[in-house]
């Protein structure tokens, strides 16, 4: 590995300082108040509707349970129109609930559920929308939306990427009827694990907030065969904290994602997504897209090579939702409905991006990304 001490993987959770957490677990430690709507658990919920700008927001024990339960709260049964392009866990919380996922391309700019060919896959069995703000990009909420509400159906957002986006000036997740957040290690903002879903009405969060505690409505009634999956008092404790850093980090990787995007946009073969309008970014992700012709070797070859040099980048998302084996049957999993999403997962490659991420390692990865351009055959 040339000039590098460590390996540089995709991302690197950031954390608060050590002693900043110790009173919280002193706390903890005296109340003996660990989990069930605690009060660390109480104030994150307020400080994080205050921070993020929305209305009601419930803590989950990650982004997966919280989809599974946004869906529920709705009674969302039947078909459900998502996106291949996307972490396994969107069309998963489907599967769990036993609904059809009926799988619809993406649009080539942004990597998010193309609005115009929902209409057509839509059938009387189909009850909501399900589309991702990919990589933290707004998807074309307004055009969801329009056609959500001429057939009657419900859009539930996964927003996991998208923590602190806001678009026309407000959060994101104030679009739809509904929207998840993942607190994963891996995330802008993260519990270690968590989650939350956003929803616009006080008895929508209620309902919620007994789905994850097992469906209890009281102490003696059960409204509905609920899961457990709150959140715990140290991961909120952790959110408390995390809450606090999160303008420094944010600004940090907007360093980095212009820095990246000042060095890369010369290599011919590589090519990057627009900055999205009226969005204020939280530059989660950095993808490139490797066009095999232009660059001279695939994404494949670039991908193991920047392994090579210490440079662990992810294919996010490849394969497909629709090529896994337990999807590949489903009628709408046929690779020729879903060209830009296919064409997409075989050119991308997420550098890394994470608020540690000096200028240095920044050049480092650039000169490996232009070098290889350079040697190759073309
Ligand atoms: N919807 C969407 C659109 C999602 O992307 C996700 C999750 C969900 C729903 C579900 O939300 P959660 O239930 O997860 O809250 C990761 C994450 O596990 C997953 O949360 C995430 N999306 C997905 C896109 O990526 P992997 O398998 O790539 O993660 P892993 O463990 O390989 O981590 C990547 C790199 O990060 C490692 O090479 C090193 C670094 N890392 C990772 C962890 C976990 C650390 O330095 N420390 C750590 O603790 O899936």
């Amino acid at each position: 590995m040339d000039n590098l001490k460590s390996p540089i993987y995709v991302t690197k959770p950031s954390l608060p300082e050590l002693q900043d957490f110790f009173p919280y677990l002193e706390q903890i430690w005296k109340t003996k108040i660990l989990t069930n709507n605690g009060p660390f658990h109480k104030q994150l919920e307020k400080e994080l509707a205050d921070f993020l700008g929305v209305p009601y927001i419930s803590l989950f024990a990650n982004g997966t349970l919280a989809l599974v339960t946004a869906l529920q709260v709705f009674g969302i049964s039947g078909e459900v129109i998502t996106t291949p392009y996307s972490f396994v866990a969107t069309s998963h919380s489907l599967l769990w609930n036993n609904i059809k996922p009926v799988f619809v391309d993406v649009e080539p700019e942004f990597c998010n559920l193309d609005p115009e060919k929902i209409e057509a896959v839509i059938t009387s069995n189909t009850t909501a929308i399900m589309p991702v703000h990919v990589y933290g990009n707004p998807c074309k909420v307004e055009r969801i939306e329009e056609i959500a509400k001429k057939y009657g159906l419900k859009v539930i957002y996964d927003a996991a990427h998208a923590f602190g986006v806001d678009y026309k000036g407000k959060n994101i997740c104030n679009y739809g009827n509904i929207s998840i957040l993942s607190f994963h290690a891996t995330k802008v903002f993260n519990t270690m694990e968590g989650g939350a879903i956003i929803c616009h009405k006080a008895n929508t969060k209620k309902q919620i907030d007994f789905l994850k505690n097992f469906g209890f409505a009281g102490e003696t009634t059960i409204m509905a065969c609920g899961i457990n999956s709150k959140m715990n008092e140290m991961q909120a404790a952790l959110g408390l904290l995390q809450l606090k850093n999160y303008n420094t980090n944010n600004e940090k990787r907007r360093e980095i994602d212009h820095l990246y995007r000042q060095n890369l946009k010369g290599i011919k073969g590589i090519s990057l997504l627009a900055k999205p309008e009226n969005t204020v970014s939280n530059y989660a992700y950095f993808p490139i897209f490797v066009d095999e012709k232009e660059y001279g070797i695939s994404r494949d070859a670039l991908y193991e090579k920047l392994k090579t040099k210490g440079i662990y980048g992810r294919r996010y998302f490849y394969p497909l939702i629709s090529e896994f084996s337990m999807y590949e049957s489903y009628d709408s999993a046929n690779p020729a409905k879903l060209i830009h999403a296919k064409k997409t997962s075989q050119e991308v490659i997420c550098l890394p991006i994470y608020p540690d991420l000096d200028s240095k390692e920044v050049d480092y990865i650039f000169r490996c990304i232009s070098d290889f351009r350079i040697h190759s055959s073309v």
